[in-house]
């Protein structure tokens, strides 16, 4: 028997745009230096503090393993989850204001292909570890004002205790939307997303950037540079895509037809 394709589910950071560089990290080092803190994360840092998803736990992570207070300069205060939240909440602001300024585009083929998903009736969902708002600033300003409405499903943030690698998320996302994994397909960016996504045992598409291009996606559908428009092809990685030059409806229907979940 064979199944249709009713939905897809796209992770948000690295894959419909790329925030993490010139927007998380930016708002990081802002909340940092309205907090009075001297703290600075480089794009270099950065990279390795991506490891650990979730903003509030890769404050932590840096603090436990990055951060040289040897000098005592920093006194953690009693309440040192309590702090980070309130950093946090101050670098989702200064997130969102620049995302609502327009600060960041989406990723090439993004905009088609779910514009394309919406006229074929394919279900759209988001899975993500950002904050919810986040998700809002990126998609009313770069897809389009009434962009939320798209989406049947957006899980986000700390709706699920575990972040990705966990696959609650893209469990939570699949519940709501109330369909089975080999219903739908994953858009991924990074290692930990497509651990996320094949935990809950989705077949998974991945868009590789600056930071994941050296991530292992072993257990990817397809791995890309991006989803390319016509005219401006893609390049595969790792994958087969026939004629295809870039990621439309009908390619990914092909994919699904072929995968064994
Ligand atoms: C995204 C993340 C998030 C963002 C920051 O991972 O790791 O933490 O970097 O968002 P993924 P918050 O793309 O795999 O979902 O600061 O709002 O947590
Ligand atoms: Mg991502």
């Amino acid at each position: 028997m064979t199944n249709n394709l009713r939905a897809l589910i796209f992770d948000v950071d690295g894959t419909l745009a790329d925030t993490e560089r010139d927007g998380h990290r930016v708002a990081f080092n802002s909340a940092f230096a309205a907090a009075g803190l001297n703290w600075e994360w480089s794009v270099e840092l950065y990279g390795k503090l991506l490891q650990v998803t979730g903003g509030k736990e890769r404050i932590r992570y840096f603090l436990d393993h990055f951060f040289d207070n040897s000098n005592q300069q920093f006194q953690p205060p009693e309440d040192l989850d309590g702090f980070i939240a309130e950093l946090h909440k101050s670098k989702t602001s200064f997130y969102t204001d620049m995302l609502s300024k327009g600060a960041i585009p989406l990723r090439p083929g993004v905009k088609r292909l779910i514009m394309e998903a919406r006229e074929e009736g394919v279900r759209l969902a988001i899975a993500t570890t950002t904050t919810p708002e986040n998700v809002s600033a990126l998609l009313e300003v770069a897809l389009a004002p009434d962009a939320m409405s798209w989406f049947d499903v957006v899980a986000a943030g700390d709706i699920v205790p575990a972040k990705k690698p966990a696959p609650d998320i893209y469990e939570v996302a699949l519940q709501q939307l109330g369909l089975k994994p080999e219903d739908c397909l994953a858009f991924e960016d990074s290692h930990n997303g497509i651990l996320s996504s094949r935990g809950a045992g989705l077949e998974t598409i991945i868009t590789i950037n600056d930071y994941t291009k050296d991530h292992d996606f072993a257990d990817a559908l397809l791995v890309l540079d991006q989803y390319g428009e016509p005219g401006h092809p893609f390049t595969v990685l790792e994958g087969d895509i026939g004629e295809h030059s870039y990621l439309d409806l009908a390619l990914l229907q092909e994919l699904f037809a072929k995968a064994v979940f």
